[in-house]
C-alpha cells in the first residue's frame, strides 16, 4: 500500500499536479512523504495530530499509524502541532522545540509565529483529524479531549499558505458515522479551503 501511494503521488508530481491524499488510516501518508521528500530537498513535514505517532514500531511493524511520524522523520524534518497524547517511550523520540502541544496553543496565537519560523521553503502537510476537538470531529478512531477548533486550524493553514510553498497534503482518520454528517462535511470543506489557500489566496 505504501509503495502504491508512493507511485501514484510520484506520477502526479511528474505531471506537475498537486497531490491530495485521503485516509482512512494515517499510514497512507508514508508513501506521499517519500514522493515529496525525493522531489523537494528543502522540505518540512508538518503534522496536525493529537498523537505524536513517533513509535519506531508497533506490534512488530514499522508501517502502522503509531509509527507514521517516525517514518516521516527519516525523510525530512518534522514539526508537530496539536499534540495531547503520547506513550512514555515517545518522549525520547520527539524534538521538544518542534512540538506545539494542544495545551500550549489553546486560546492564544503567538505560537503561530513560532511555528512559521520553524518551516522551510517547501512544506508537506499531514492532518490526522483527531487533532480537532471531538465536539466538531467525533468521527475518528481515537478522539482525544481538547484540540483545535475550526477557526484555529483554518487560521494557521491560511498563514502557512501565505509564507511557504505547500507541496501536497493529506487528511486522514475519518471514520464516517451515518448518524452525524457534520464531521464529513467539515472534512470536505477543509479540503476545498486548503485548495483555495494553495491556489487562490496563498503565495504562488
Ligand atoms: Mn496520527
Amino acid at each position: 500500500m505504501v509503495e502504491e501511494v508512493y507511485n501514484r503521488v510520484k506520477a502526479l508530481y511528474k505531471k506537475k499536479k498537486f497531490p491530495v491524499v485521503l485516509g482512512g488510516e494515517h499510514t497512507v501518508s508514508i508513501g506521499a512523504f517519500k514522493a515529496a521528500s525525493e522531489l523537494y530537498g528543502d522540505l518540512t513535514i508538518l503534522q496536525f495530530d493529537a498523537h505524536t505517532d513517533m513509535r519506531n514500531e508497533y506490534n512488530g511493524s514499522k508501517i502502522d499509524h503509531h509509527c507514521v511520524m517516525a517514518r516521516a522523520s527519516e525523510m525530512a524534518p518534522v514539526v508537530q502541532v496539536g499534540i495531547r497524547s503520547m506513550s512514555a517511550g515517545e518522549r525520547e523520540d520527539i524534538q521538544p522545540d518542534r512540538v506545539f502541544y494542544a495545551m500550549q496553543i489553546y486560546d492564544q496565537s503567538t505560537w503561530m509565529y513560532e511555528l512559521l519560523n520553524k518551516l522551510s521553503r517547501n512544506v508537506y502537510i499531514t492532518i490526522d483529524l483527531d487533532v480537532l476537538n471531538p465536539s466538531i470531529m467525533a468521527s475518528t478512531g481515537t478522539p482525544e479531549p481538547g484540540g483545535m477548533n475550526w477557526f484555529d486550524i483554518i487560521n494557521i493553514l491560511k498563514k502557512i499558505s501565505e509564507q511557504v510553498n505547500i507541496v501536497g497534503f493529506d487528511i486522514t482518520e475519518l471514520v464516517p458515522n451515518k448518524e452525524n454528517k457534520a464531521p464529513d462535511y467539515l472534512v470536505a470543506k477543509l479540503i476545498y479551503t486548503m485548495l483555495t489557500y494553495k491556489f487562490i489566496t496563498g503565495i504562488k
